[in-house]
């Protein structure tokens, strides 16, 4: 009998991890601009964070990093690693694909009308550097979910309607097995910065993944225009619960009435403004925290950012959360700040998948002995730093080909090499 249950698929986050500062929108991103970065330690705090989720009895999937430079965007460009100008080789740098939230918008079988769990890679066609990752994203997505009974795995919406992929989407249900209603979060401004998420995608999105209830719902101009360049900086959901900051939405009111006629159990934490500032939020991503719900019925934990638990007005609000009689019972602090240098949470970094484990091609599943064996090749092969200044460099570029080489190989996974 299948036993469908949350797993979380983490991006690993690849060798050539650099601060470019090439997100515009994304305070941390901007702020880290030119510093230099630490992949191998990026790397090992990414997978210190999935082996704690498998010690906390959670389902543990995760996807390969990507080729970069990627040569065959450069060649459609008219050029090579050798000759690119400074700044299209960053965009064909990045390692961007580590934000795994950002793989696809995943319908999950309770959800769907034909029921196989559906993914719809997305088009991230905002920002240049994240516009190259679906074609890496859609084959390794492909591989994963191959099995057609039970999934079906979309190509990106076409430009130019930009989609985010998970990152802009949430579903509210009884539990992650049963039927849920699909939240899709659209931006429509965002002040000075782009709105990544257009309603146009998000409608295509439910669409193709023939999600049956749906609500779209306006992000806050507001928080675009603090630095939530996505929703999930400014809300989580999990199960019936949605955990979000006051001014995540553009129409909340009428949102919540939405959500409430259609899942009448479903339990709304506000945090109110004056308690958290957006600026504190969005410096802290206290929203960008896997909700889950914890085994044998402990109720649900967030797992956050230790940025969390350094900022006092965050933290004592959120003492006073678990100290109360709400569904959020537990507090796990983890150490990203590699990623949340470039605007990358515990959130940013997983893409959630309702599925039976077994169904899903084991080599993209998570062991303590896997991971133990890829923090071996991660300590061994990651560049220990990059400098931004360093990309054109021809002993770095082919360093980093290696150590992606050797981690495909040892995952069973070379097939993946282009
Ligand atoms: O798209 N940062 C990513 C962070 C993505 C976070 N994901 C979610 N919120 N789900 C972005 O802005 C920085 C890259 C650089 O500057 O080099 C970057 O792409």
């Amino acid at each position: 009998m299948s036993k469908l249950v949350e797993i979380n698929f983490d991006g690993i986050i690849g060798p050539s991890h650099n601060y470019a500062g090439l997100s515009i929108g994304n305070i941390a991103s901007s702020t880290h601009a030119g510093e230099t970065a630490y992949p191998r330690e990026a790397a090992l705090q990414g997978i210190a964070k999935m082996r704690h989720n498998l010690e906390l009895g959670l389902a543990q999937g995760f996807f390969m990093p990507l080729d970069r430079p990627n040569r065959t965007w450069l060649e459609a460009l008219g050029t090579d690693p050798a000759h690119a100008p400074r700044n299209l080789l960053a965009n064909a740098m990045s390692a961007s694909s580590m934000w795994a939230a950002n793989a696809a918008t995943v319908s999950p079988m309770p959800d769907t009308i034909d029921g196989r769990c559906h993914l719809t890679v997305a088009n991230l066609q905002t920002m240049p550097h994240r516009s190259h990752e679906w074609t890496g994203t859609l084959a390794q997505l492909r591989l994963a979910f191959a099995d057609e009974t039970r999934f079906a795995v979309h190509a990106p919406v076409p430009a130019p309607f930009g989609d985010e992929g998970a990152a802009n989407h949430m579903r509210i249900c009884a539990s992650h097995d049963s039927p849920g209603v699909e939240l899709f979060i659209y931006g429509v401004s965002g002040g000075p910065f782009p709105a990544r998420q257009h309603i146009e995608a998000s409608m295509a999105v439910a669409r193709l993944n023939e999600a049956q209830s749906v609500i779209f719902a306006q992000q806050s101009e507001q928080a675009i225009a603090a630095g939530a360049f996505h929703n999930d900086v400014v809300a989580v959901a999990n199960e019936h619960v949605l955990f979000t900051h006051e001014q995540a939405f553009e129409n909340p009111t009428s949102f919540y009435a939405d959500l409430r006629d259609q899942v009448p159990e479903v339990e709304i934490v506000e945090v109110p403004a004056d308690r958290v500032s957006l600026a504190d939020a969005i410096k802290s991503y206290l929203f960008n925290a896997q909700l889950v719900t914890l085994p044998d019925d402990a109720g649900m934990a967030l797992i956050l950012p230790t940025e969390a638990q350094d900022n006092q007005s965050v933290w004592d609000y959120l003492q006073e959360l678990i100290a109360g009689n709400g569904p959020i019972r537990r507090l796990c602090p983890v150490d990203v700040r590699q990623s949340m240098a470039n605007g990358g949470g515990p959130a940013c970094l997983r893409l959630r998948v309702v599925a039976d484990p077994e169904t899903v091609d084991q080599r993209f599943i998570a062991t303590p002995e896997k991971l133990a064996q890829m923090s071996d090749i991660i300590a061994n092969h990651w560049p220990e730093t990059i400098n931004p200044n360093q990309l054109s460099n021809v002993e770095l570029l082919n360093n980093i080909r290696v150590a992606r080489h050797k981690l495909l190989e040892a995952c069973g996974l070379a097939e993946l090499d282009r």
